[in-house]
């Protein structure tokens, strides 16, 4: 290692984990959702360090170019990524440096990427390891003994995450400089606000998978099941990381937090009472669901302080619905919003903080006509307090409908390019333009057109694209 440049950080291991994402997230990120950190890598890295085994971190969020990345991963044996399809650009790049620089380095990879499109990795020698599926019951022994595994593996997951240890948060990467630290008020090791509750944030998972089938996710075709963390769990780390670190907001980045009433209702007995602070949270369920277990659902609202409520709504058109197999009906959506804004409004009136929609909303879906788009514009404009998340539909590998168009030849997004860019034009044969008019506002007449109270313009998703 005697080689390593002057301003690289001095190795403690001479093993590598690499954070990935895209280069200067955690420099000067253009918002605050490139800056969520990974809970893959902090819950391995941890296990790793639980078990004696050291590793050093780099990531290509924070640096600017590979040139910068390049002395930081330079002098190590072993080279550790979790790769999403949507970090698999910075993976390969990442991979092929690490080689040019350490020929005789180890590349051992894991991740959804991994799981669901091992084809595409294999053929790519930098890769020395590919484990499928969940990594923490074979993380160790794959780093200890990398021989006896061969180059694809499967990975062992634990039965329930009861199982998992909490992540020491010390271990995941910083934000660097002075400029974004001042302007998100980074309190590292938790997150920055984004908008969406008070800082610091505590991210935390209480569920691995969610049951459903929707074809553009469908993840529990490729996530085995796993049992809930315990409630009681849940609360304690979040009681640790305030008298350690503080806590302002709470992020719950479950696929699907409002799943299990069982387990929901004992949320709702022990987090008013157990938790340090009733902090407020952002959490994600579903329209059928909230239509199902309304007072469940009311009752979280407002006891526990569920003030970011996340709805996959995708679509206002039940052609559309029934296309993604979401099981959800628009008078599902509909019913929802209508809650939710009751609900907003009494809180309001007692003078609480009401609960805003986090809506997921999907355009561009392969076989959606313009109606259908004018449709979804006029759900959104029912939400009274709602901040739009919208996304041109992307064909990610593993999900029902990315697999066929990627199969078909139609999927636009290649291993060069999962995603970059909010409107980067994803499926062949989409009218992306018509899309950007949609959203600029040029259909705001046909979109109104039956609307009769609610009435509001086009600003409320002019800049609500997202990545995707
Ligand atoms: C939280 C979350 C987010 C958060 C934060 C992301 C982050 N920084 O971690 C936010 C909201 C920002 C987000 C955004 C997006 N996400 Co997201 N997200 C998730 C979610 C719900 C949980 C991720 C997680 O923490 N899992 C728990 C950890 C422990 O699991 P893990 O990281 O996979 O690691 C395990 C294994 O993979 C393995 N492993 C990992 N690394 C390694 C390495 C080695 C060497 C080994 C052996 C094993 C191994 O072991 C680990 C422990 O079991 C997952 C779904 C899910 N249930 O996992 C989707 C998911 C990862 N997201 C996905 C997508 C597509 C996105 C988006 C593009 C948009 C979208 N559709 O949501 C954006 C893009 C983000 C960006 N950077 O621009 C997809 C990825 C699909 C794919 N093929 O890769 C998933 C699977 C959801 C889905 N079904 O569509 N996401
Ligand atoms: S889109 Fe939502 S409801 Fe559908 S399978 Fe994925 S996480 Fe579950």
């Amino acid at each position: 290692m005697s080689d390593f440049w002057p301003w690289a950080k001095k190795p403690k291991s001479n093993i590598l984990w690499l954070d990935l994402g895209d280069l200067g997230d955690l420099v000067n990120p253009g918002g605050p959702h490139e800056q969520w950190q990974d809970h893959g890598l902090g819950l391995l890295r941890t296990i790793l360090h639980e078990n004696d085994i050291q590793t050093d971190l780099a990531s290509t969020r924070t640096v600017t170019s590979w040139e910068q990345l390049a002395p930081q991963i330079k002098g190590y044996d072993m080279l550790l990524m979790n790769v999403r399809s949507y970090t698999y650009p910075s993976a390969l790049k990442a991979a092929q440096l690490y080689k040019e620089l350490n020929p005789d380095g180890l590349v051992m990879t894991g991740g959804m990427h991994a799981t669901v499109a091992p084809d595409e990795m294999m053929e790519i020698e930098e890769f020395d390891k590919i484990c499928q599926g969940p990594g923490e019951n074979v993380i160790v022994d794959l780093v200890r003994n990398p021989d006896a595994y061969p180059r694809l593996l499967q990975g062992k997951g634990a039965r329930t995450m009861a199982e998992w240890p909490a992540i020491d948060r010390e271990l995941w990467p910083q934000p660097q400089g002075r400029k974004i630290k001042r302007r998100f008020k980074w309190k590292w090791p938790m997150e920055p606000e984004c908008g969406w509750g008070p800082g610091p944030v505590a991210t935390i998972l209480t569920s691995r998978v969610c049951p459903w089938q929707c074809v553009f996710c469908n993840e529990n075709s490729y996530i085995p099941n796993m049992g809930r963390r315990p409630v009681e769990a849940v609360i304690d780390e979040l009681n640790y990381l305030d008298r350690k670190y503080g806590v302002g907001s709470v992020v719950i980045h479950d696929s699907m937090f409002f799943q299990n009433p069982k387990w929901l209702r004992e949320w709702l007995e022990l987090y008013p009472t157990k938790a340090r602070k009733r902090w407020s949270y952002w959490a994600a369920g579903r329209a059928d669901t909230v239509r199902q277990w309304p007072d469940l659902f009311e009752a979280l609202v407002k006891e526990t302080n569920w003030r970011t409520v996340s709805i996959g709504f995708e679509s206002g058109s039940d052609r559309i619905l029934r296309l993604l197999n979401k099981e959800v009906t628009e008078e599902d959506n509909y019913f929802t919003i209508d809650l939710v804004n009751r609900i907003g409004d009494e809180l309001e009136a007692a003078g609480e903080t009401p609960p805003v929609f986090w809506s997921n909303i999907m355009l561009g879906i392969p076989g959606e006509e313009r109606e259908d788009a004018y449709k979804t514009m006029r759900m959104l404009k029912r939400m009274k307090r709602v901040m739009p998340s919208i996304a041109f539909y992307a064909p990610y590998p593993g999900s029902a409908l990315g697999n066929q168009l990627i199969a078909e030849g139609k999927s636009l997004m290649s291993k060069d390019n999962y995603h970059r860019f909010p409107d980067d034009e994803k499926v062949k044969g989409v009218d992306y333009q018509f899309y950007r008019e949609l959203l600029a506002g040029k259909f705001d007449a046909e979109i109104n057109r039956g609307l009769t109270d609610m009435l509001r313009g086009a600003d409320l998703y002019e800049d609500a694209l997202i990545k995707a």
